[in-house]
């Protein structure tokens, strides 16, 4: 079935599988249902237009001839987000690493959280079972030995370079506001995700592997994440988001970055990626989020997994992200949030990319490893272990999730049948093929 081609709404295919636990063959089929939008959309079918990584102009757009003014701005705005560094540690990658006081870190930054410091690590949440193999996720700024220091956390340095690639200084670093909502035909995100609703959620957790997609043109991109959601798409909508991405508009290259995002006004004014913008707080000095993952998962060989689990610190609120099984790498304060600031209403995990190619034609652009998930472990993208944080604080694997598959001939999505692995999938696709095209 080609969903992408319906003239339904989203002009997605959704099913709802009665369980995600799964470990059963994977026939019979998963009952499938397209849905035609009669009543107003389920999350997903609109929230495929929300993961923007192209940055529009609005106001003070670079205009040719301009360029003393465009010039100032961005040094005047790179002197506000980069703070003077302690240390500074060049990367083989060409990123540059500074080494920031952890009470002078842009999160201070904000109206909010003036004045305050980095807080120590919370309790787990009930059930949670650290992984056994503790795996050393090494970055490149790291491979030199060098280390931020105790007492400072490791931000990767905006460059100049980096702001020029954005169109203007206000979209730097954040998502475009999704003009796809009024303008459903020109939708160029495409999912493959499974997603719980209808219950209040405190956290999440997956264990994904690693992969480093070919991304076809500067203004597509592809990522795996975690993404918790609250409040209403479209007006205030509620996010955190947690995964691997490449996004050469970003960042002006290719490699697979650790990164998080967070909004309370559906991407509006508020949030931004990483520490591009006052808001999340970093507590470990090990990791720099939004620089790039050393090893990479082989096709057929070594899998590279990460874990990562985001939940709502009882006592104060605050959403925690930790990388398992011991890297506290900070939290994202109760009051940056609306809705979040009580619970998350959606979860969701998988993949997308962003489909620049007009009509008629299809991206290369891969998902995952670039290959369909039936082709299983070790050759597709999986996320496992897949589990929620529910209103008693007690980790549960997922129920009850539903799938939402944009193009499948394009790229696709199956539940594991490992029952070690609990509540798991595989996802992803070569994008243009033989059947996308
Ligand atoms: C943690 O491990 C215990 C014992 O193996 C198991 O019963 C429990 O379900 C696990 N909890 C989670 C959240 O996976
Ligand atoms: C990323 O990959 C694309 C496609 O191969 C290529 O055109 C582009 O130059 C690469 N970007 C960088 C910064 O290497
Ligand atoms: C959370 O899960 C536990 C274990 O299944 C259950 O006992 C508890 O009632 C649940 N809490 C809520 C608020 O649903
Ligand atoms: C920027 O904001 C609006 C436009 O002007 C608007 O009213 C303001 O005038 C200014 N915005 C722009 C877009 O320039």
């Amino acid at each position: 079935m080609d969903c992408g081609t319906s003239s339904s709404f989203c002009s997605c295919c959704r099913w709802r599988s009665s369980s995600f636990k799964i470990s059963l063959s994977r026939s019979p089929i998963i009952p499938i249902f397209v849905l035609f939008l009669l009543v107003p959309s389920p999350f997903f079918c609109q929230a495929r237009s929300l993961e923007t990584a192209t940055f529009r102009a609005t106001n003070q757009t670079f205009q040719p001839g301009d360029e003393l003014q465009k010039l100032k701005m961005i040094r005047a705005h790179l002197k506000d987000i980069n703070k003077p560094p302690l240390k500074t540690i060049e990367s083989p990658d060409g990123d540059i690493i500074d080494c920031i006081l952890s009470h002078q870190q842009p999160a201070f930054d904000h109206p909010l959280l003036k004045g305050q410091k980095p807080l120590d690590p919370p309790k787990m949440p009930k059930g949670y079972n650290s992984t056994t193999v503790a795996v050393e996720i090494l970055q490149l700024w790291r491979m030199s030995g060098e280390v931020c220091p105790e007492g400072t956390v490791p931000i990767r340095r905006t460059s100049e370079a980096d702001m020029l690639r954005a169109s203007s200084v206000q979209t730097f670093g954040k998502k475009m506001r999704s003009h796809v909502l009024t303008d459903i035909s020109n939708n160029a995100h495409e999912y493959s995700i499974v997603f719980v609703d209808g219950d209040q959620y405190y956290g999440a957790q997956a264990t994904i592997n690693v992969w480093q997609p070919y991304v076809a043109a500067q203004s597509e991109m592809s990522l795996a994440q975690l993404w918790l959601a609250a409040g209403t798409i479209g007006v205030d909508l509620n996010t955190i988001e947690v995964g691997w991405q490449v996004l050469p508009e970003l960042y002006g290259d290719n490699s697979t970055r650790l990164f998080i995002y967070w909004t309370n006004d559906n991407y509006n004014e508020t949030g931004c990626y990483n520490l591009m913008c006052p808001g999340f707080v970093q507590t470990n000095n090990g990791i720099a989020i939004g620089s790039p993952l050393e090893s990479m998962s082989s096709y057929g060989g070594a899998q590279i997994d990460i874990t990562l689990l985001v939940w709502k610190e009882r006592d104060t609120g605050n959403w925690w992200l930790l990388l398992e099984p011991n890297i506290f790498l900070g939290y994202w304060p109760s009051v940056l949030f609306t809705h979040l600031e009580d619970h998350a209403s959606e979860v969701h995990f998988g993949g997308e990319v962003v489909n620049s190619v007009p009509m008629g034609s299809h991206t290369s652009t891969q998902m995952g490893s670039g290959h369909f998930a039936e082709e299983g472990y070790s050759k597709a993208a999986y996320f496992q272990q897949l589990q929620v944080v529910n209103g008693s604080n007690e980790l549960l694997s997922l129920q009850n999730a539903e799938a939402v598959v944009s193009y499948p001939n394009c790229y696709d999505l199956e539940p594991g049948n490992d029952p070690n692995w609990g509540s798991s999938f595989f996802y992803g696709g070569p994008g243009r093929s033989g059947t996308c095209a």
